[in-house]
């Protein structure tokens, strides 16, 4: 994962059920934070830390959607959100952000 200004980078937006230490690279220039929020209550999040740094974010990610932000500031509604989903089976194209395509 990486955070800058202000994006959250994700290097794939399909997992597998399981459990996953992100490591979050500050790349930016200012201080951010990682936090994931999903279904059943899952809110875990990162300390701030500043660019160059990282932090580990250790996670069990059961079936749903995840939203992957930075909590620091208004850094949130600049961009710095994105939404991660975990499958019961590594299929990938399925996002249930996507709305259903009429037609078919
Ligand atoms: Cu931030």
């Amino acid at each position: 994962m990486t955070l800058t200004e202000f994006a959250v980078g994700v290097p794939q937006r399909a997992f597998a059920p399981g459990t996953y230490t992100f490591t979050a690279r500050n790349q930016g220039q200012t201080i951010h934070a990682l936090e994931i929020v999903g279904p059943g209550g899952l809110d875990e999040r990162t300390t701030t830390f500043r660019g160059g740094q990282s932090e580990d974010l250790t996670v069990t990610l059961q079936p749903g959607s995840y939203e992957l932000l930075c909590p620091v500031g208004n850094h949130r509604q600049q961009g710095m959100t994105t939404t991660i989903t975990v499958g019961g089976d590594s299929t990938a194209g399925s996002s249930p952000q996507q709305p259903t395509a009429g037609g078919y």
